[in-house]
Protein backbone atom coordinates (compact mmCIF):
# COMPACT_ATOMS: atom_id res chain seq x y z
CA UNK A 1 0.00 0.00 0.00
CA UNK A 2 1.67 3.06 -0.82
CA UNK A 3 0.54 6.89 0.00
CA UNK A 4 1.40 10.05 -1.04
CA UNK A 5 1.75 12.73 1.97
CA UNK A 6 1.07 16.58 0.49
CA UNK A 7 1.48 19.40 2.70
CA UNK A 8 0.95 23.08 1.25
CA UNK A 9 2.38 26.69 1.89
CA UNK A 10 4.33 27.51 4.64
CA UNK A 11 4.25 24.34 6.42
CA UNK A 12 8.05 24.01 5.49
CA UNK A 13 8.03 26.66 8.44
CA UNK A 14 6.30 24.82 11.29
CA UNK A 15 8.20 25.87 14.59
CA UNK A 16 9.63 28.70 13.62
CA UNK A 17 6.80 31.26 14.46
CA UNK A 18 2.91 30.18 15.70
CA UNK A 19 3.99 27.49 18.41
CA UNK A 20 0.63 28.30 20.10
CA UNK A 21 -1.47 27.31 16.98
CA UNK A 22 0.88 24.82 14.97
CA UNK A 23 3.24 23.11 17.95
CA UNK A 24 6.77 23.79 18.28
CA UNK A 25 7.72 20.57 16.50
CA UNK A 26 10.15 21.51 13.11
CA UNK A 27 8.60 20.47 9.66
CA UNK A 28 11.43 18.14 9.70
CA UNK A 29 9.97 16.40 12.65
CA UNK A 30 7.01 16.42 11.13
CA UNK A 31 8.37 14.14 8.21
CA UNK A 32 10.58 12.39 10.85
CA UNK A 33 6.99 11.62 12.58
CA UNK A 34 4.79 10.26 9.08
CA UNK A 35 7.60 8.00 7.95
CA UNK A 36 8.16 6.58 11.38
CA UNK A 37 4.23 5.99 11.69
CA UNK A 38 4.26 4.60 8.12
CA UNK A 39 7.20 2.33 8.88
CA UNK A 40 5.03 1.17 11.63
CA UNK A 41 1.96 0.43 9.66
CA UNK A 42 3.81 -0.70 6.71
CA UNK A 43 3.07 1.78 4.37
CA UNK A 44 4.94 3.17 2.15
CA UNK A 45 5.03 6.72 1.36
CA UNK A 46 6.38 9.91 -0.37
CA UNK A 47 6.36 13.08 1.04
CA UNK A 48 5.88 16.43 -1.01
CA UNK A 49 5.63 20.10 0.35
CA UNK A 50 5.55 22.82 -1.82
CA UNK A 51 4.48 26.54 -1.41
CA UNK A 52 3.11 26.60 -5.22
CA UNK A 53 -0.67 25.83 -6.13
CA UNK A 54 0.12 24.18 -10.05
CA UNK A 55 3.23 22.07 -7.67
CA UNK A 56 0.39 20.67 -5.51
CA UNK A 57 -2.08 20.16 -8.64
CA UNK A 58 0.90 18.75 -10.43
CA UNK A 59 1.71 16.12 -7.36
CA UNK A 60 -1.87 14.93 -7.28
CA UNK A 61 -1.87 14.03 -10.75
CA UNK A 62 1.44 12.00 -10.54
CA UNK A 63 -0.26 10.19 -7.51
CA UNK A 64 -2.32 8.27 -10.15
CA UNK A 65 -1.88 4.75 -10.59
CA UNK A 66 0.93 4.54 -9.00
CA UNK A 67 -0.10 5.47 -5.12
CA UNK A 68 -3.05 3.70 -3.59
CA UNK A 69 -4.09 7.41 -1.59
CA UNK A 70 -3.58 10.75 -0.67
CA UNK A 71 -2.99 12.31 2.65
CA UNK A 72 -3.21 16.13 1.96
CA UNK A 73 -2.82 19.69 4.13
CA UNK A 74 -3.18 22.39 1.51
CA UNK A 75 -2.43 24.66 4.29
CA UNK A 76 -4.11 28.24 2.91
CA UNK A 77 -4.81 26.69 -0.47
CA UNK A 78 -8.08 24.47 1.36
CA UNK A 79 -10.04 27.70 1.67
CA UNK A 80 -9.10 29.11 -1.97
CA UNK A 81 -7.90 26.23 -4.41
CA UNK A 82 -10.93 25.13 -6.52
CA UNK A 83 -7.60 23.81 -8.78
CA UNK A 84 -6.80 21.33 -5.97
CA UNK A 85 -10.47 20.16 -5.48
CA UNK A 86 -10.86 19.62 -9.01
CA UNK A 87 -7.29 17.56 -9.07
CA UNK A 88 -8.60 15.14 -6.18
CA UNK A 89 -11.73 14.78 -7.77
CA UNK A 90 -10.03 14.15 -11.14
CA UNK A 91 -7.76 11.71 -10.06
CA UNK A 92 -10.40 9.91 -8.08
CA UNK A 93 -7.88 7.98 -4.83
CA UNK A 94 -9.14 8.27 -1.23
CA UNK A 95 -8.07 11.40 0.03
CA UNK A 96 -7.65 12.79 3.77
CA UNK A 97 -7.59 16.18 4.62
CA UNK A 98 -5.51 17.13 7.80
CA UNK A 99 -5.00 20.43 9.44
CA UNK A 100 -2.83 20.55 12.57
CA UNK A 101 -5.07 23.32 13.62
CA UNK A 102 -8.72 23.65 14.34
CA UNK A 103 -10.11 25.39 11.35
CA UNK A 104 -13.47 25.72 12.42
CA UNK A 105 -12.19 27.38 15.76
CA UNK A 106 -10.27 29.95 13.96
CA UNK A 107 -11.18 33.28 11.56
CA UNK A 108 -14.20 32.84 9.80
CA UNK A 109 -12.56 32.78 6.18
CA UNK A 110 -11.03 28.93 7.41
CA UNK A 111 -14.39 27.47 8.00
CA UNK A 112 -14.70 26.67 4.32
CA UNK A 113 -12.13 23.54 2.93
CA UNK A 114 -12.42 23.61 -1.05
CA UNK A 115 -10.00 20.14 -0.71
CA UNK A 116 -12.11 18.87 2.13
CA UNK A 117 -14.51 18.30 -0.68
CA UNK A 118 -13.26 15.73 -2.28
CA UNK A 119 -11.77 13.96 0.57
CA UNK A 120 -12.92 10.79 3.06
CA UNK A 121 -12.24 12.12 6.46
CA UNK A 122 -10.85 15.64 7.75
CA UNK A 123 -8.90 15.59 10.58
CA UNK A 124 -8.03 18.87 12.64
CA UNK A 125 -6.92 20.63 15.79
CA UNK A 126 -4.84 17.32 16.56
CA UNK A 127 -1.38 18.57 15.39
CA UNK A 128 1.15 15.79 14.26
CA UNK A 129 -1.27 13.12 15.87
CA UNK A 130 -3.47 13.94 12.90
CA UNK A 131 -1.30 12.87 10.68
CA UNK A 132 -1.29 9.20 12.18
CA UNK A 133 -4.95 9.11 12.69
CA UNK A 134 -5.60 9.54 8.57
CA UNK A 135 -2.66 6.75 8.19
CA UNK A 136 -4.67 4.93 9.92
CA UNK A 137 -8.25 6.26 8.70
CA UNK A 138 -6.73 5.64 5.34
CA UNK A 139 -5.32 2.28 5.87
CA UNK A 140 -7.86 0.60 7.31
CA UNK A 141 -10.40 1.97 4.15
CA UNK A 142 -8.00 0.44 1.79
CA UNK A 143 -8.22 -2.43 3.39
CA UNK A 144 -11.70 -2.63 3.67
CA UNK A 145 -13.10 -1.02 0.72
O1 LIG B 1 -3.80 24.05 10.63
C1 LIG B 1 -3.31 23.78 9.53
O2 LIG B 1 -2.64 22.76 9.32
C2 LIG B 1 -3.45 24.77 8.38
O3 LIG B 1 -3.61 24.03 7.18
C3 LIG B 1 -2.16 25.57 8.35
C4 LIG B 1 -2.17 26.71 7.33
C5 LIG B 1 -3.44 27.57 7.48
O4 LIG B 1 -3.50 28.53 6.45
C6 LIG B 1 -4.70 26.72 7.46
O5 LIG B 1 -5.82 27.57 7.67
C7 LIG B 1 -4.67 25.67 8.55
C8 LIG B 1 -0.97 27.61 7.53
C9 LIG B 1 0.35 26.92 7.50
C10 LIG B 1 1.40 27.94 7.84
O6 LIG B 1 2.29 27.40 8.75
C11 LIG B 1 3.09 28.27 9.44
C12 LIG B 1 4.24 27.73 9.93
C13 LIG B 1 5.10 28.53 10.65
C14 LIG B 1 4.81 29.86 10.88
C15 LIG B 1 3.63 30.38 10.38
C16 LIG B 1 2.78 29.59 9.65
Amino acid sequence: MKFVVINGPNLNLLGLREPKIYGTGTFAALEDFIHRVCAKEGVEVELFQSNHEGAIVDRIQQAYGTADGIIINPAAYTHTSIAILDALKAVALPAVEVHLSDINAREEFRHISYAGMACIKTFAGLGFEGYRQAILYLKEYLQHR
